[in-house]
């Protein structure tokens, strides 16, 4: 049995909710989710009818809703202490309401489920709603015997990668390690998962899955729902025997490897291989990849481009959207120069709710605690609808000049993006029919592009990301 984010299934959603609610948006939607990082419910709910919605974007993947220990780093939220809804994101009602208000505008939920583990901490402890704990002990849901005691590291805490036993049994950083296989936790997770469905989420992205064994992880999604959506955060590690492969039956995975492939592309200043060709051998079936530029863990480490490179961030974003290949995830968070602080917080010690609305949005200099707002920057989001325009048409080889770069989605659209730090001009033989073509990325049909004779000629400033496509002629 496989549970992707087919693109069908989310539009069969969409249909079904625009259906059912008077809503005047009768934009179609796409596959492409946003991570909106540490960003409360209420705001989440605000955020899908004002900038999601209208934009086409087909859902969005939350932070984790459950109840976790107390403190002001986002971390916090990857330590459970019970599967009460009720967290510095917002309560339960506000939850359900969020995948409510998203819903009526066709936008689904994905919530993060942490079901590896429970909380990290070694000292007893009271959790946010009033949760009582013990590193191995939470009153009502596990007792000691419900967790792994791998017995391999001296301390518990997984050492070596390269060992499956230690990755799926020892704790990762002293978060205590819930017994997977054993009928009673899978029972309590499935509850949880439930839970959260029947106030009306799509599905979960399923947090460090490496560190569940894949039958395990099979097990639990075989108790819900036939099309609950699954997206199994996998690490690809080199050397390591735990492999994203081992994940695909129960639905789709994060390909790590994309992002790395995509990155390095923008490390030099100059594209070595931006078709990634050689690469794609190496990455999941385009019908089960999760693709993503950054996330919220790799902004903190591997990540070789993120919000701070500006006009390059949103390139790379755009070539990720214009790919023929997987189901992208644009990653919207915070600025942050401290990688332990959490989003700014309120008197009451809940996340406060700023959402995107406002104002003019792109690549600037952000403040701490900013809110980056990637998913409403002007050369980002009008990508959302030429992924709808473009839709299954395969991309063409590329043509590549200098530090630039454009390619074709067959007969159907085009993107270019400059990185070199002069002007340039790409002409891109296209089956594009013969019209003058809003570039999308500049707002108000301000610049256009000719298609004349089978060729595109785009004439791209240093930094500039430039996309046309068939649904946005120019008048
Ligand atoms: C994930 N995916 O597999 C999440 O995406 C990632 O953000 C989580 O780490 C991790 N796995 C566990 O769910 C984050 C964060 C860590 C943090 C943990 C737990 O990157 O820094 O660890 O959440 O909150 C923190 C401390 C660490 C301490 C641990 C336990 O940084 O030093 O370990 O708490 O107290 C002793
Ligand atoms: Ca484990």
């Amino acid at each position: 049995m496989k549970r992707t984010v087919a693109a069908g299934a989310i539009l069969a959603l969409a249909a079904l909710s625009l259906a059912a609610c008077s809503s005047t948006d009768e934009t179609t939607r796409s596959d492409v989710g946003v991570q909106l990082f540490q960003m409360p419910w209420t705001a989440i709910a605000d955020e899908c009818e004002s900038t999601l919605g209208p934009a086409g974007y087909g859902w969005v993947l939350t932070s984790p809703p459950q109840e976790s220990i107390t403190g002001d780093e986002w971390w916090v939220s990857y330590q459970p202490v019970s599967y009460q809804l009720d967290s510095r994101l917002g309560t339960r009602d506000e939850f359900a309401d969020m995948v409510k208000r998203c819903d009526a505008v066709g936008v689904g939920i994905i919530a993060d489920a942490v079901i590896n583990h429970m909380s990290g901490q070694s000292a007893p402890g009271t959790g946010f709603a009033g949760s009582a704990y013990e590193h191995d002990s939470y009153p009502g849901l596990y007792e000691p015997a419900d967790f792994h005691d791998c017995g391999l590291t001296g301390d518990n805490d997984i050492r070596n990668y390269r060992d499956r036993a230690q990755v799926q049994t020892c704790e990762l950083v002293n978060l205590a390690d819930l017994d997977t296989s054993a009928p009673h936790v899978r029972a309590t997770i499935v509850a949880y998962l439930n839970d959260l469905l029947s106030l009306g989420v799509d599905g979960f992205r399923i947090d460090a899955a490496k560190h569940i064994a894949a039958t395990d992880v099979e097990a639990i999604v075989a108790e819900l729902p036939a099309n609950t959506t699954i997206m199994s955060e996998v690490i690809r590690g080199s050397g390591e025997p735990v492999l994203p492969e081992e994940y695909l039956g129960a639905g789709s995975v994060f390909e790590f490897t994309y992002a790395r492939d995509l990155g390095i592309q923008f490390v030099s200043g100059s594209f070595t291989e931006p078709d990634l060709s050689n690469e794609r051998p190496q990455h999941v079936p385009s019908d089960q990849a999760i693709v993503f530029v950054d996330n919220h863990d790799t902004e903190r480490g591997e990540a070789q481009i993120t919000y701070r490179d500006g006009d390059a961030y949103a390139m790379a974003n755009v070539l990720m959207l214009a790919d023929d290949y997987g189901t992208p995830v644009v990653y919207s968070g915070y600025a942050f120069s401290d990688r332990d602080a959490g989003a700014k917080t309120t008197a009451s010690g809940t996340i406060e709710p700023v959402g995107c609305a406002e104002g003019a949005h792109g690549p600037q200099d952000f403040a701490d605690g900013d809110r980056t707002c990637i998913h409403v920057w002007d050369a980002i989001a009008p990508m959302v609808a030429f992924r709808i325009a473009v839709g299954e048409a395969p991309r063409l080889p590329g043509v590549m000049v200098d530090d630039a770069y454009a390619f074709e989605r067959e007969g159907r659209g085009a993107v270019a993006v400059n990185q070199g730090e002069s002007e340039a001009t790409l002409t891109l033989p296209t089956t594009m029919p013969d019209a003058t073509y809003c570039d999308v990325l500049v707002p108000e049909c301000a610049v256009t592009v000719t298609v004349d004779n089978g060729t595109a000629t785009f004439t791209l400033a240093a930094g500039q990301s430039s996309a046309i496509h068939v649904e946005a002629v120019a008048r």
